[in-house]
């Protein structure tokens, strides 16, 4: 029997069943326009199309106030482990708020949330984890980082050793720390960053940087620009190297195996701190509570925010590993840090009922063992399309590229010239048709929910494939290919 041929059609429905929140699209996108400053976005250009309104979202599919349903293949942004229209988390932050809606944890007070979702945290992380340092997102995380590292070493009394290597396209943020530690030149040519003792080295991308090379030894390659970073900037001035075990915003970047070992190997070898910044890569993403699992890789602080609340209500941190916290609490005396919304209990509640559901519906272990590799199977697929060169999954998220011409090895695939920008050419046919996809230059990358079962993803990379298929008519029809 043939199968059914897919249309986006079958997709596009209103929520059914699901009450409609009454939403006028043009009166929202009026006051939007006029008084809201978005992130990360071209004004005048925004309001000049309007912002589509997002209404609501029920497990893997969010709609608009128009009434159109999307696969959210992007999980808000990275956020949303657990899914949309979690009501215990609701309940849980319902229950909160009028028990106590915030104390501070500053003058020798704490509240309980924060307290169970820190030993919470110390479980389930690996063993060298037995602390925490709550912050509200991941760029406070990061800058968090910035300041214990330093202060970690001064109390080591080597005030010198300040400078923290961070690699090209990497994000990590978007505060002053933050953003400086981010290897985007488009962030750092505003504002005058990055902030002094902050350094770079090329990512560890083996289609921007390993033709000639095996993966594997591209891999090594990749890890030994930290030891020539280090040996430049002098070892005794080098407090840490951060990096995210894979690179989400940067596009999906998947290191060779042999990457991370050799990173950690280096570090060791030089005594300097590896920070994990997990924002994306923690919770389950790539089938572990945390990305360092997987690469088997021993950090020494790691950064952590979106997934261990699914977003649901903002919350970050950094895990901060024994080596580190022994120091900070013997020699430190007062740690001069913090935010008024440290351990914030609603949010820590609803931490705590978002690991609760992704403990006990087991999605980190389905991820690994299951839903993951079945990912991997139909996604890496779509290599056999005319437009994607190269098409990997890793645990929950996928990357493919765009190209020109195919070959057999990506690195001898003709690429089309970033300013025809055919990854948003691309993104506008998946917006269209139903289906988040994200561009990043010409990489189309996604990270769904991870309550996305098989049937979800059979239904997801149909949709995919369909809104290829529009784009490649669409970029032969302006004469592109
Ligand atoms: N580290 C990593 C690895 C991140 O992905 C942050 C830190 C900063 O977290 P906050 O909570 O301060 O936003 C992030 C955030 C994108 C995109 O384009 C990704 C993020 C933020 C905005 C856009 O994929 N990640």
């Amino acid at each position: 029997m043939q199968p059914t041929p897919f249309t986006p059609a079958t997709i596009v429905v209103p929520a059914a069943g699901r009450r409609q929140a009454a939403v006028d699209t043009r009166a929202i996108q009026q006051i939007d326009s006029a008084h809201y400053l978005h992130p990360f976005t071209d004004f005048k250009s925004l309001n000049a199309q309007g912002a589509r309104v997002i209404v609501k979202g029920d497990g893997i599919y969010i709609w608009d106030s128009e009434g159109k349903r999307l696969i959210d293949g992007m999980s808000g942004l990275w956020c949303v482990n657990a899914g949309y229209g979690r009501a215990s988390i609701a309940d849980a932050v319902h229950a909160q708020m009028q028990e106590l809606p915030f104390y501070n944890s500053f003058f020798q007070t704490t509240n309980a949330p924060a307290a169970q979702l820190a030993a919470k945290l110390a479980a389930i992380s690996p063993p060298q984890f037995k602390h925490v340092f709550f912050t509200c997102s991941g760029s406070e995380g990061n800058d968090t980082n910035v300041r214990m590292v330093r202060r970690y070493w001064d109390l080591q009394g080597c005030p010198e050793r300040h400078v923290i290597i961070s690699r090209k396209n990497a994000y990590h943020g978007s505060t002053m720390a933050g953003a400086s530690l981010s290897g985007m030149s488009y962030m750092h040519e505003q504002g005058g960053l990055p902030i002094p003792g902050i350094v770079h080295i090329d990512q560890p991308y083996y289609l921007e940087n390993g033709k000639g090379m095996t993966p594997d030894e591209f891999g090594v390659k990749a890890a030994s620009w930290l030891e020539t970073k280090i040996l430049e900037v002098g070892a005794d001035k080098v407090a840490a190297f951060i990096g995210e075990p894979i690179q989400g915003a940067g596009g999906v970047i998947i290191p060779p195996a042999t990457y991370w070992p050799e990173i950690q190997r280096i570090c060791d070898k030089y005594g300097i701190l590896l920070i994990a910044d997990e924002v994306i890569c923690g919770f389950g993403r790539l089938g572990h509570w945390f990305g360092s699992e997987y690469f088997g890789i021993k950090p020494d602080l790691m950064t952590f925010a979106k997934g261990v609340t699914s977003g649901y209500v903002p919350l970050g941190g950094v895990l901060v590993g024994d080596k580190v916290a022994d120091v900070l609490i013997e020699k430190g005396g007062d740690f001069n840090h913090g935010f008024t919304y440290s351990g914030h209990p609603v949010a820590c509640a609803a931490a705590l009922e978002n690991l609760r559901i992704l403990e006990s519906e087991k999605l980190v272990d389905k991820v690994r063992e299951d839903t993951g590799p079945y990912l991997k199977q139909v996604f890496e697929k779509l290599i056999e399309h005319p437009l994607v060169g190269m098409a990997e999954t890793i645990g929950f998220t996928a990357g493919l590229v765009l190209v020109k011409k195919k070959a057999n090895n990506v690195h001898d695939c003709e690429f089309f010239p970033s300013e025809l920008d055919v990854g948003m050419v691309c993104r506008g046919h998946m917006f269209g048709n139903g289906m988040i996809m994200r561009a990043v230059g010409n990489r189309m990358i996604i990270a769904p929910p991870l309550v996305m079962t098989r049937a979800q993803i059979d239904e997801m990379v149909a949709l995919i494939k369909y809104c290829l298929d529009a784009t490649l008519k669409d970029l032969q029809t302006r004469g592109w290919m």
